[in-house]
């Protein structure tokens, strides 16, 4: 039986520290796949078909990454991918209590799906996507926080504002 992950979140966009946690998880699973919450509820820079198109294309030499989007709980849409591990990078403390009310409902709610938690690169402890978005509004220099497709994309969608 295949070993499939999921790492769910909002990628809104994906940045090098998302990126980084994903290559470095799809060495320890025979299947990764990221995937985006379609949540309508947010108010996103980036539609989920963007933020897709952009996942692919950071990850399109990793054969064994998928990129998806989901609307439903994250536990349903597991068992829908046949997948009982979730994928979490961790930054700071700061980011432990919501990842343990996270992960102990989602395990709560279906007692398979377990959650894996990777400490975050250093280098990238800091790095945020609205951070990145804050930067990008204002012109900033956003080269060494996001891949040079996320970076034009940002371009794109901050230009003459
Ligand atoms: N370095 C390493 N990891 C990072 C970095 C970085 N610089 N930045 C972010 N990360 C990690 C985050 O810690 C997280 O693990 C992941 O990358 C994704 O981050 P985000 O911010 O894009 O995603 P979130 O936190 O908005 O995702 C939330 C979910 C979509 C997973 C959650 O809302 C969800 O599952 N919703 C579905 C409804 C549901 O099932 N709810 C019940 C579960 S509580």
């Amino acid at each position: 039986q295949p070993k499939i992950a999921v790492y769910p979140g909002s990628f809104d966009p994906v940045t090098m520290g998302h990126l980084d946690i994903i290559r470095r998880a799809a060495k320890h699973f025979d299947h990764l796949v990221v995937a985006v919450l379609n949540n309508t509820s947010k108010n996103p820079l980036f539609t989920v078909e963007e933020r897709k198109d952009l996942l692919a294309q950071v990850t399109r030499d990793l054969p064994n990454v998928e990129i998806d989007s989901f609307r439903d709980l994250l536990v349903n849409y597991m068992h829908a991918k046949k997948a009982n591990i979730v994928v979490r990078g961790l930054r700071a403390v700061s980011d432990f209590e919501y990842e343990m009310q996270m992960a102990s409902t989602n395990h709560k709610l279906s007692d398979e799906v377990e959650t894996f938690f990777m400490m975050t690169n250093p280098q990238y402890s800091y790095l945020s996507s609205s951070i990145v978005k804050e930067i990008a509004r204002f012109h900033g220099n956003v080269h060494e926080l996001v891949s040079a497709e996320v970076e034009e994309a940002l371009r794109a969608k901050f230009a003459g504002k």
